[in-house]
């Protein structure tokens, strides 16, 4: 018998979602997985009548009710510690990008939309959307050079909140294709591999062609 539920949108658009659903993984929580398919124009039903924001991902476990992306990720780590660097100067450092994540980048998160199923490469390449990923290597190198000992991910071998919280930032870099550093593409496969992401992408895969949103589809200008 699950121990709560998962509340998810459409898994080839909504970045939320993923982060929301990747941080309850790795925590290995025993929750069903319920995906509310995205009503447009919205709001979704659904959504709107289980979620206090009305939005994804939302978490019920064990009694806690947990919405907000970044909160799902601290729920799941006071369950998995592992979910943030033991260290505390990476810790610090883990925690401010990820509110970052959750505070900003409206130029990349506008431009350059979650879309797994398309290749928009070469697209979306506004000076606020470049601007936004010129910070994100930055964050990125800066977390690696400091705290990733040589590992695949931003602090190391393992994969932290602040990786959950940046991987469908690496999904709209295999969408879109803007120029990225030698650096950054070695990040961007190995988040591509990890296991959760992959299972993610191929579920994303399998959603029936009627929950295509045309908004999301359409092949924007050069
Ligand atoms: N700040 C929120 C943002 C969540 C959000 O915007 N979720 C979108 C999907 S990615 C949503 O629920 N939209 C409702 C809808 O489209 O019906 C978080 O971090 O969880």
């Amino acid at each position: 018998m699950p121990e709560g539920k998962l509340l998810i949108g459409n898994r080839r658009y909504s970045s939320w979602s993923m982060r929301g659903w990747l941080a309850v993984r790795l925590a290995h929580l025993d929750v069903e997985v319920e995906v509310a398919r995205f009503v447009r124009p919205g709001p979704t039903p659904r959504i709107e009548a289980t979620s206090p924001n009305g939005l994804v991902p939302y978490l019920e476990h064990r009694g806690a009710r947990v919405w907000e992306s970044l909160s799902v990720c601290e729920y799941c780590a006071e369950i998995e510690p592992s979910l943030w660097p033991a260290d505390r100067v990476a810790r610090a450092h883990a925690r401010s990008i990820a509110a970052g994540m959750l505070a900003g980048f409206h130029g990349l998160r506008q431009n350059m939309w979650m879309n797994l199923g398309r290749d928009f490469s070469g697209l979306g390449r506004t000076p606020d959307a470049l601007a936004d990923i010129a910070r994100i290597e930055a964050y990125w190198a800066d977390a690696r050079q400091r705290f990733g000992g040589g590992g695949p991910y931003l602090y190391g071998a393992g994969f932290t909140a602040a990786d959950v919280m940046y991987a469908p930032v690496v999904t709209r870099l295999l969408t879109w294709r803007p120029e990225i550093s030698a650096a950054t593409q070695s990040y961007v496969d190995a988040v591509r591999g990890h296991p959760l992401v992959s299972e993610w992408y191929d579920a994303a895969a399998q959603e029936p062609a009627d929950w295509l949103v045309t908004d999301y589809e359409q092949t924007p200008a050069a």
